[in-house]
């Protein structure tokens, strides 16, 4: 079957990425084991050689910091293709890094238990995806506590953003405020390597952004990667609705595991009620006129009001209400959300009716696979199931037509960014087999 091809193609890809204990996102542009990537990734590869997805998420655990959090990079020390450096970012500063192994100095979003959720569910030995289970189970909640406490020292149950970065997300509206807001000084000369990696150059964060997205790492690193001292003081801090509705997800699924291998789950309990009790009036401002969600900034005490893709990602987690998915659904209808307007109907990185809306540029209108791969799912687990299905047929053609692009033009459907990119591969192997493991509440 055409289909069946495809997905063997893209293990191709996957097993080209792979590089013996994890997989990079991409040959050219992204030559380290980055966080959430491997998570999207092993799912994939649940389907073709889960060993490999074990191998994946143990080997990124292995480079947790003492007080639980991932890093957002794992360091190959062979490669010198990307920047900033593991020399650069020095996070050894940190009594908490790791000494075996150099990381970057902040994390990404905790999609790592759905992942080991997926590996148990689609191993045909469940003896041993229950030993794996049993070992990764207390990293991972060590991981969603250094989220619930270092990370929301208010107590709101939403999780605060340290670094664009850090959301994955990096170069979306929603940062651009507080990013301008900052006042930049003492970055020394530096030389980006992106911009030589990827094919046209002008799809990357231009270079006022990265000199905020580097300003930002190093006044981290002027206070050792403590997050916790350098809290109160710190010049961007975002409470992020997709990371929250990430962690909540990943939390479900760590009450399956926790059922599977008799673990406590008090702790997950609590975290969440906090996170749903909250989740709303964090996030949701405008309620009922509209039932999108947005960020919000902690230092101007206000919401981000922009249309992304972050305010929809919450669908996967289960929190709105199904009156509240309705409504969020019917505006995936509009054509600002590519209801009827694009090349494929998939949800795009920004709205297309945002004055920053471009549809070549990294997070700012483009279509994500990752992404679109939660909203699918969570539009399944809701019973919007045609909804979910013009997704899916989305993704197939996009890949099928263009190849395995980072990214895509929402409105030609042309492929920008890394090629051969491992999400988009995975998660594309992932909804062909449609085994229906995504489930998460
Ligand atoms: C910075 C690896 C990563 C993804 C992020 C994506 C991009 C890095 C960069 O690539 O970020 O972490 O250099 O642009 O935005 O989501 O994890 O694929």
């Amino acid at each position: 079957m055409v289909l069946d091809g495809l997905a063997d193609k893209a293990s191709k890809i996957l097993a080209e990425n792979w590089l013996g204990h994890f997989t990079i996102p991409s040959p050219s542009l992204y030559p380290h084991q980055w966080s959430w990537d491997s998570a999207f990734t092993a799912i994939g590869n649940t389907h073709y050689d889960v060993s490999r997805s074990i191998v994946e998420i143990e080997h990124l655990f292995d480079a947790q910091w003492k007080n639980g959090m991932v890093p957002h990079i794992v360091f190959n020390e062979k490669a010198t293709s990307y920047f900033p450096s593991p020399t650069f970012y020095d996070s050894q500063k940190s009594s908490d890094a790791p000494r075996h192994v150099k990381t970057s100095g902040m994390t990404q979003p905790s999609v790592h238990a759905i992942a080991a959720y997926h590996i148990y569910q689609n191993h045909p030995d469940q003896k041993e995806a229950k030993e794996f289970l049993k070992r990764i189970f207390p990293k991972l909640e060590k991981f969603h506590e250094y989220l619930m406490t270092v990370r929301d020292p208010e107590r709101m149950g939403a999780i605060t953003v340290m670094h664009p970065w850090e959301s994955g997300m990096d170069n979306s509206p929603i940062w651009d405020e507080a990013l301008k807001r900052l006042v930049v000084s003492d970055i020394p000369e530096y030389q980006r390597k992106d911009l030589i990696n990827v094919s046209d150059p002008s799809q990357r964060p231009d270079h006022a952004t990265y000199d905020r997205f580097i300003f930002l790492l190093l006044t981290m690193k002027k206070h050792d990667y403590n997050h916790i001292d350098m809290y109160d003081d710190y010049p961007f801090k975002i409470k992020s609705s997709t990371s929250t509705s990430l962690l909540y997800a990943s939390n479900n699924f760590m009450l399956k595991i926790a059922d599977i291998i008799d673990e406590d789950k008090t702790r997950i309990l609590d975290w969440q009620s906090r996170i749903k009790k909250n989740f709303d009036k964090t996030f949701c401002p405008n309620l009922p006129k509209d039932p999108l969600y947005y960020d919000y900034d902690l230092i101007a005490e206000e919401h981000i009001l922009k249309q992304t893709v972050g305010s929809i990602t919450p669908i996967y987690s289960g929190i709105p209400s199904k009156e509240h998915a309705d409504r969020i659904v019917n505006m995936l209808g509009d054509s600002k959300f590519c209801g009827t307007s694009c090349h494929v109907q998939m949800v795009p990185s920004t709205s297309l009716h945002e004055k920053e809306y471009t549809p070549q540029l990294y997070w700012r209108g483009p279509v994500w696979i990752n992404v679109n791969w939660l909203i699918w799912r969570g539009l399944q687990n809701y019973g919007y199931k045609e909804k979910a299905e013009q997704i899916k047929e989305g993704v197939i053609e996009l890949v099928k037509e263009h190849g395995f692009y980072e990214y895509y033009d929402a409105t030609t459907g042309e492929g920008y960014g890394a090629q051969n990119f491992s999400w988009t591969a995975a998660l594309l192997i992932d909804m062909i087999k449609d085994l229906g493991v995504g489930t998460s509440s």
